[in-house]
């Protein structure tokens, strides 16, 4: 079977040989950070490259990869599910570089899970990239991709990874607050603009902000009237400010989210200070914002430092941002309780980019007593479902990819794990579905 490392060497020499390359990589945060870590390690390596970036690696894709006259690819956080249809492309060299589940096959691939290494939760598609090529100065970038995929705190290979940047003096990693705007934004519009979480009778609220700020003491603006960042508190200020919002959350009764305020931060010290880029979290949450508003090529800009990419990345964050709040509200004002399950019908005001993170933002807001199902319209007039329990939920039964494939059966296409799923329903399906859906849950958790 031989080892990982020794596939990520066989794998670099192979691409040391190429010398025609298109790099082809997955458009979300880890994807897009696969595709820049490929572009910068061959940037050092001397190669030139052209790229492409995908949502997919469907038969329009593959074909449109065929049809490229380059002779050489790298695939770079999918790729290992198509491999017989890569191998009759006639390129001369492929690498596949991928962490999702999949089989050896015809063409070389560096994946953890070949090797028996978790690619769900100890490497991601670009900490999988990173240990490709081995250098230590592009960490960051590998850290970033692992934090998007949600594998923070990292251990393990991904932790390894860590520790090389943080020799090489790339990163640093400690204890923190682990909200948006840590590093980026200044004090008020930290807390105002939060949505994970959202702070009850805070987020939204800039009176009641401002009021919390004053009687913890910390002032928001300097002596010259700057506005302070969370970064720019003396370290008793930021324990201070900590202390107060876990036991704000606490008193509001989300004890959730008050335990999940504090975690391991990384500090990406190859990137400027005070903006999104310093911070792996706010930097995936950037690159995300890029790659659901169609343009990943700016996310991949940013991270390989090109002038006027971040300009352009902070206008489509604050886009993204602006309705994420937008949906949060029309999600708070609109929810219905069906009985065994809590539904919000955002067709036609929510995006079903969004649908999701809006569904699992609500338990900020309702009581994580039931599911919540949200819906949307997609871009072909069907509807968009996604659904959200609670761990509470599942150790009574609940398994939402089960009910929601039992509930699609006939009228459309859905599944995923217990605690997140979703589907696609034809547009006058609704009906039938949530009446399945609703038995569905009833019977898992009665
Ligand atoms: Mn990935």
């Amino acid at each position: 079977m031989g080892s990982f490392l020794a596939r990520c060497k066989e794998a670099r020499e192979e691409i040391s040989r190429m010398d025609d390359v298109l790099i082809v990589h997955h458009y979300d945060a880890d994807g897009i950070s696969s595709g820049a870590l490929v572009a910068a390690a061959l940037e050092k390596m001397g190669k030139g490259y052209s790229r492409l970036c995908f949502r997919k690696l469907a038969q329009k894709e593959l074909e449109e990869i065929a049809k490229r006259k380059e002779r050489d690819v790298i695939l770079a956080d999918f790729g290992g599910s198509v491999q017989e249809e890569l191998s009759k492309m006639g390129k001369r060299r492929i690498v596949i570089i991928d962490h999702h589940l999949c089989e050896e096959g015809p063409i070389l691939q560096v994946n953890p899970r070949l090797f028996g290494i978790d690619g769900s939760r100890e490497l991601s598609g670009a900490s999988t990239a990173y240990f490709t090529f081995g250098l230590p100065e592009l960490a960051p970038i590998g850290i970033v991709g692992a934090v998007g995929d949600v594998q923070a705190p990292l251990y393990g290979w991904n932790k390894k990874m860590l520790e090389e940047g943080i020799a090489g003096g790339y990163v640093n990693a400690y204890k923190d607050i682990c909200m948006f705007g840590r590093v980026s934004r200044p004090l008020v519009p930290f807390l105002l603009y939060s949505t994970e979480p959202f702070l009850p009778g805070l987020t939204g609220n800039e009176s009641n902000v401002l009021d919390f700020y004053e009687k913890i003491g910390i002032a928001v603006k300097d002596a010259e009237g700057k506005w302070r960042s969370y970064m720019g508190l003396s370290e008793d200020e930021k324990m201070r400010l900590r202390s107060a919002l876990v036991s704000y959350l606490y008193e509001k009764g989300h004890k959730r989210d008050a335990g999940s305020i504090i975690g391991e931060v990384y500090e990406l010290l190859t990137y400027p200070p005070r903006t999104e880029m310093r911070d792996a979290s706010e930097f995936s949450t950037l690159l995300n914002a890029c790659g659901r508003h169609n343009e990943p090529d700016i996310g991949v800009a940013v991270m390989l430092k090109m002038e006027g990419a971040y300009q352009r990345a902070q206008a489509l964050l604050e886009l993204h941002r602006k309705q994420l709040r937008d949906g949060i509200e029309y999600a708070q004002k609109s929810v219905v309780d069906m009985g065994p399950f809590y539904f919000v019908d955002g067709r036609g005001m929510i995006d079903d980019g969004i649908i999701g993170i809006v569904a699992g933002m609500l338990y900020s807001i309702i009581p994580p007593e039931k599911p919540v199902l949200a819906i949307a319209l997609d871009a072909e007039g069907k509807i968009k479902l996604s659904s959200r329990g609670t761990r509470a939920l599942i150790a009574k039964g609940l398994n939402l990819g089960k009910s929601l494939e039992k509930s699609c059966n006939g009228i459309g296409v859905g599944g995923g794990h217990d605690i997140a799923a979703g589907a696609t329903i034809e547009a006058d399906k609704l009906n039938v579905f949530l009446e399945r859906f609703g038995k569905e849950i009833g019977e898992q958790i009665s």
